[in-house]
């Protein structure tokens, strides 16, 4: 009878059934230098058309200001410390994640549970699920998952992506940055993927005389296109300019993007962000960098009109996002707002009464993997890691597609998690960001704040350091000195003070909210297992009970 009732339910569901598919665009040290997010010098189109198709959050922020970091946090929900991916994951150090961390990758394609699509996948189904009010059907098909561009992280077994052109096995320029050679990848995946599916096709019509469309075969995909642009270049190719600007714009010895327009801008038309030097090398680096914007524009355009030409469109959810800050003083590798704020566009065909909206909500990239998998109607993952099975691992994140159909009321709080960016950096850092209240936790703060190689070399931080050494003004809202040392505590009121510049930890007035922040900060470190969690002045003693214990180091 129950069975009897379930297939009724679902051949009306199937009538209206169709694929859902997720392409995932994150962008590398690219921040706010877009028309969307009303900066009026630098064009972007492509975006300002994708957002006017999305819901643009104001409020969102990388749980870490590190590359491998923050993908490894993207794909798996799990701040850096949970998953293991504590630093950069090339070169010789390779910081990986830990090999039981169940991925996004490594879940939907395992996932066995997708919503009904067909009824010849009928012969294999179960009765799993009510909810949402859809009836769902077990059938084990995967998902298709693709990565073209930057994928830094690893280990292979836990990032496992069916198709994958990246830096592992190509020229991260030629995947990361060549946008045409990008459009092309996108391209194949999706006659890879047709393809595939016109072979079910063929078999199933072997086997039983089926009569369904080809695209009633083809298996969801989970495509992520991860643009190197705009990261730097300077440190490891100096020849195409601080930014890679040159690289593929048809000057000689720079060959030829054949798909790219580039936009230069004048040093004296650039917004200089408050946070970031107001010389005239900084402008000048920032000029460069507006030029390496126009690529990844035009790559979102072309990798967009690949989807559209395939016919994905309406099937689509569509994010953008990026990793970290942009490589500026006080940006990438600090916890600061101008640090961890990201840019980020979500775009859903089936919830379009949000298109073109601001949301104020406060989110994380640790949302986007419970995103995808609710998109997938995919359960989030429970399970325990090997070093503390009594800590079951499970997402803080939360989905963000409730918010793309009513501005959320309950966003108001975002963590953040960093230990180190390259492996000399270790600079260990907690915060919370709660309503007007920014609190940071720098556990090592008599340590001085450490440099990568990447901004060391940057002509605003060589610039910043003859400044200083010359003493000479360096137009920077803080000295060199103060950005080295930092206090232990340091609380902002970003509202009044957005470029976060007096530190009110020790304001008397404050102290409940401090010692609030405190708590919920400790709260989310115990929750995701932070092994930091009792530091500096207390060691963790993990057998039995974990609990804190005093060092009595005066701190
Ligand atoms: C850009 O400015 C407009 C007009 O002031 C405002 O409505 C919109 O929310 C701003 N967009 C963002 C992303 O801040
Ligand atoms: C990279 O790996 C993919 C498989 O994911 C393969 O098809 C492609 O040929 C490889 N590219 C190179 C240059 O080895
Ligand atoms: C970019 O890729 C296209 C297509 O593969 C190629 O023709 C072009 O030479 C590449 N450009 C550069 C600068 O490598
Ligand atoms: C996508 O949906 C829109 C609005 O419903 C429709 O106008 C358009 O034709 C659809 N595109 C495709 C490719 O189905
Ligand atoms: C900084 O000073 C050094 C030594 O005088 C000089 O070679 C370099 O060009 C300067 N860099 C910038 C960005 O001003
Ligand atoms: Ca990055």
């Amino acid at each position: 009878m129950l069975i009897k009732l379930f297939i009724l339910s679902l051949a009306c569901y199937i009538g209206e059934s169709k694929n859902r598919n997720v392409l995932l665009i994150i962008a590398d040290d690219a921040g706010f230098e877009t028309e969307v997010y009303n900066n009026s010098v630098v064009h972007t189109p492509n975006l300002r058309a994708l957002a006017q198709r999305s819901l643009v959050f104001s409020n969102a922020f990388t749980s870490v200001s590190s590359c491998s970091p923050s993908r490894s946090a993207i794909l798996t929900g799990l701040p850096q410390h949970q998953n293991g991916m504590y630093g950069l994951h090339q070169g010789v150090h390779h910081f990986n994640s830990f090999d039981g961390v169940q991925s996004l990758p490594l879940l939907l394609g395992e996932a066995n549970i997708h919503t009904g699509k067909s009824q010849s996948d009928l012969f294999i189904f179960e009765l799993s699920n009510t909810h949402k009010n859809y009836f769902y059907v077990i059938f084990f098909s995967l998902i298709a998952t693709g990565i073209i561009g930057k994928k830094h992280v690893g280990p292979g077994s836990v990032y496992p992506f069916d198709y994958a052109y990246t830096e592992e096995n190509n020229s991260v320029l030629q995947v990361g940055r060549n946008i045409t050679r990008i459009k092309l990848l996108v391209r194949k995946f999706f006659k890879t993927h047709k393809d595939e599916a016109f072979e079910r096709r063929q078999k199933k019509e072997e086997n039983k005389g089926d009569r369904d469309s080809i695209k009633d075969e083809e298996r969801p995909f989970f495509l992520y296109v991860a643009f190197h642009d705009t990261h730097r270049c300077g440190h490891s190719q100096p020849q195409y300019g601080a930014f890679c600007e040159k690289f593929g714009n048809g000057e000689m010895g720079m060959g030829r993007i054949p798909d790219w327009t580039p936009e230069y801008y004048k040093p004296e038309q650039v917004k200089v962000p408050p946070f970031v030097p107001d010389t005239p090398t900084a402008r000048a680096d920032l000029a460069a960098q507006y030029t390496t914007v126009s690529r990844l524009d035009q790559g979102i355009g072309l990798v967009l009109q690949e989807l559209r030409d395939a016919g994905y469109e309406n099937d689509t959810l569509v994010i953008y996002s990026s990793d970290n800050g942009i490589p500026f003083p006080n940006g990438r590798t600090n916890l600061y707002h101008s640090g961890i704020a990201e840019p980020m566009l979500v775009s859903s065909p089936e919830n379009r009464e949000r298109w073109g909206d601001t949301s104020q909500a406060f989110v994380s990239l640790l949302d986007i993997t419970p995103t995808i998998l609710d998109w997938f109607s995919i359960p989030y993952p429970s399970y325990s890691l090997p070093g503390s099975p009594t800590d079951p691992v499970h997402l803080t994140g939360r989905s963000l597609l409730p918010a793309l159909v009513k501005e959320p009321s309950s966003r108001h709080t975002v963590y953040g998690s960093q230990s180190l960016h390259e492996v000399t950096m270790y600079y260990p850092i907690r915060s919370v960001h709660q309503g007007a209240y920014h609190l940071l936790h720098n556990l090592h703060y008599r340590m001085p704040f450490p440099i990568d190689q990447d901004l060391y070399v940057s002509p605003t931080f060589q610039d910043l350091l003859n400044r200083t050494r010359l003493s000479q003004p360096t137009h920077w809202f803080k000295s060199l000195q103060q950005y080295y040392y930092r206090e232990r505590w340091e609380l902002y009121d970003t509202r009044s003070d957005p470029l976060e510049t007096r530190n009110l930890a020790s304001d008397p007035s404050l102290s409940a909210v401090l010692e609030s922040l405190r708590q919920s900060l400790q709260k989310w470190q115990w929750e995701t297992g932070d092994p930091w969690v009792c530091g500096p002045d207390y060691v963790l003693e993990a057998k039995l009970e974990p609990h804190c214990r005093p060092l009595y180091n005066g701190l």
